[in-house]
């Protein structure tokens, strides 16, 4: 249920009205009290004819606590927009309007307070200006009730009235990532830190563990409340009153967001869209100093126009500089307050939250920034993101976007650690597909394209190649083994003429063949490499090669010795085959290691694997 929201001129009524509909004073300082003057905010809630439990968040009118109205306006979902009959319009109803406006609050219920003062005639007269002064503005079309909160009437009306508005609100889309702005810190004796605020994006449960940012403040939940009830659980778009343990009062601030830990990240730039108020006498300036309001915060604030600067009623791209880093998400709306002349000049969206920038170059173009702004939702951003940077590491992904991975539909491609736009797994595809057979057909003889090779080539993280090269191989477009990559239908050739001559070479020298750093000095290492991976040549040793012929051949003259003599020892085989003790010994223990030969003693007998006579392969 959105939390309802006050708005209006210093003393048109506004906490006299929340007093009335509630019972509840929201005037809580005591200064407060006794000045009859609403300095920060107040906090009260109601039960609606139809049983709807909301919060009412009421501000202060007076231009001196605008910092605190703001602090207050993120997060209402409906407003109570009140104009007092006897003051009419006056400096903060249009400052309040332009504000709710900005944040495009468009739910919202003006309220002609104090109708006890004047006559029907001039309320009528009001009502007309009113609704001229919200014409063009997301308030126009707005409903106007008339009301005395010291008599009660009108208040069954805006009753009915606050329910029917509250029907029309949509559903919150979704949930994202909890993230609640401070507006009140204290501690209880006993209990320790309470920190409050409006509850979004996602929700909050006891024992959970918090982080409160920019501090970076680690704390657990103790105990929730909404509305002064104990809750275990409460859902986004409530007001929450949590008891923390494990951070001190003295640590947070109102303008902190307390969050869920590993979602978010924070951040002291920004590129936004910038909509100036139109009604502004002087030009918007780049260089004058601002007062950043999203949230519960204000942060000092420099601008610099990425196009051409924007006069008084218009808009331009922007990026923000913040004196202090603060959580900002896609879309959040922000409000810009011009320092020196202490007035509202306008505010906007947050188009990047987390704007990359090398050198004075902004990497988000303008046409990137205007991208952003036409996308609807966060698969949306997605796809820009995706589009400008090719792939994004999942770990990444809730922090920048609010998503999460196991929800992510196509076009996006999610493999263990990273997440790639289509388009970007498939160039990265084709480039790998492209360089496996450009050294296929350069190194014919070899088993495919070193992986370490190909990482040097691609020039994209190893991890990410790594990942890229098992989905490839998952989905049948390459084969890879330890070492190397190739495709599907590859596989390594080897020369007829120079391998005839390494065969016969090999086949010459009997049982006694040259080493394998020998045979190199005559023949191409790889040509070497490759007969051994086809298996037409047996390694041995790491330095010991057999034509696999040569294998079988005494492989069988072994079979025939032991069925005639029994088992035979180490200088037996030697004579057996011909050979020297240098080559008889890595041979037997080849064969022993492969379980055609088991070693006894100085003995040899059939091994588990001497069955029939195959091959070694
Ligand atoms: N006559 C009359 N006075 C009202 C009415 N509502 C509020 N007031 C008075 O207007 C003054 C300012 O009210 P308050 O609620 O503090 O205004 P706020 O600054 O907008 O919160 C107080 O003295 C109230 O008693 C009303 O309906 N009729
Ligand atoms: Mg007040």
């Amino acid at each position: 249920v959105p939390v309802i929201g006050t708005a209006g001129h210093v003393d048109h009524g506004k906490s006299t009205l929340v007093k009335a509909l509630t019972g509840i004073d929201p005037d809580r300082l005591e200064e407060e009290k006794r000045r009859g003057l609403t300095i920060d905010l107040g906090f009260a809630w109601l039960t609606t004819p139809a049983g709807r439990q909301v919060g009412i968040v009421d501000v202060p009118g007076h231009e001196r606590f605008i910092k605190n109205m703001l602090a207050g306006a993120g997060g209402i979902g409906l407003n109570l927009f009140v104009v007092a009959a006897n003051e009419g319009w006056m400096p903060q109803s249009q400052e309040h309007l332009d504000i709710m406006d900005l944040l495009g609050i468009s739910s919202a219920i003006v309220v002609i307070t104090k109708t006890d003062t004047v006559d029907q005639s001039e309320v009528t007269a009001l009502r007309y200006a009113i609704e001229e002064r919200i014409q063009g503005t997301t308030l126009e079309g707005s409903t106007i009730l008339e009301v005395t909160a010291l008599t009660g009437r009108g208040l069954a009306e805006l009753l009915e009235e606050i329910d029917s508005v509250l029907r029309r609100i949509p559903e919150p889309d979704g949930v994202s990532r909890t993230r609640l702005w401070i507006d009140r810190v204290f501690s209880i004796r006993g209990s320790g830190t309470v920190v409050t605020g409006t509850l979004a994006g996602g929700p909050v449960h006891t024992d959970q563990e918090v982080e409160i940012l920019p501090g970076g403040h680690r704390a657990r939940i103790r105990a929730i409340q909404s509305h002064r009830r104990e809750l275990l659980f409460l859902g986004p778009g409530n007001r929450a009153a949590l008891n923390l343990v494990g951070v001190e009062q003295q640590a947070l601030a109102r303008g902190d967001t307390l969050t869920n830990p590993g979602d978010w990240r924070v951040t002291d730039r920004l590129i936004a869209s910038i909509r100036f108020l139109p009604h502004l006498d002087h030009e918007p300036q780049a260089r004058g100093a601002y007062k950043f309001h999203v949230g519960s915060v204000e942060i000092d604030a420099s601008l610099r126009f990425l196009e051409e600067s924007a006069g008084p009623g218009e808009s331009a791209l922007a990026a923000i500089r913040l004196e202090r880093p603060t959580v900002l998400d896609f879309k959040d709306r922000f409000i810009l307050r011009d320092s020196g002349r202490r007035q509202t000049v306008g505010g906007g969206l947050v188009l990047e939250a987390h704007p990359a920038r090398i050198r004075d170059r902004e990497l988000v173009t303008p046409a990137g920034a205007r991208a952003r702004l036409s996308a609807s939702d966060r698969p949306a951003y997605l796809q820009i993101l995706l589009e400008e940077q090719g792939f994004l590491a999942l770990q990444e992904l809730p922090v920048l976007t609010g998503l999460k991975a196991a929800k992510l539909d196509p076009p996006a491609i999610v493999l263990p650690s990273f997440v790639l736009s289509e388009r970007a797994f498939d160039l990265s595809t084709r480039q790998i597909a492209e360089l496996l057979n450009r050294h296929q057909s350069s190194h014919p003889m070899e088993a495919g394209m070193p992986l370490t090779t190909l990482r040097s080539e691609l020039r994209l993280p190893p991890q990410l190649l790594d990942e890229l090269v098992a989905e490839l191989v998952r989905r049948n477009v390459v084969r890879a083994d330890s070492t190397a990559v190739r495709t599907r239908d590859f596989s390594p050739q080897v020369e007829g003429p120079e391998k005839m001559r390494l065969l016969q070479e090999l086949d010459a020298a009997g049982a006694s063949p040259p080493t394998v750093p020998e045979l190199s000095t005559r023949h191409k290492p790889e040509m070497i490499r490759a007969l051994i991976r086809s298996g037409e040549l047996v390694q041995i040793s790491p330095s010991q090669v057999f034509t696999s012929g040569l294998v079988d051949k005494i492989k069988a003259q072994i079979v025939e010795r032991i069925r005639d003599r029994g088992p035979f020892t180490v200088a037996d085989f030697r004579d057996m085959v011909a050979t020297s003790r240098k080559y008889a010994v890595p041979l037997l223990e080849y064969l022993d290691h492969i379980g055609f030969t088991a070693r006894q003693g100085d003995l040899r007998r059939l091994g588990p694997k001497a069955t029939g006579l195959g091959t070694n392969r």
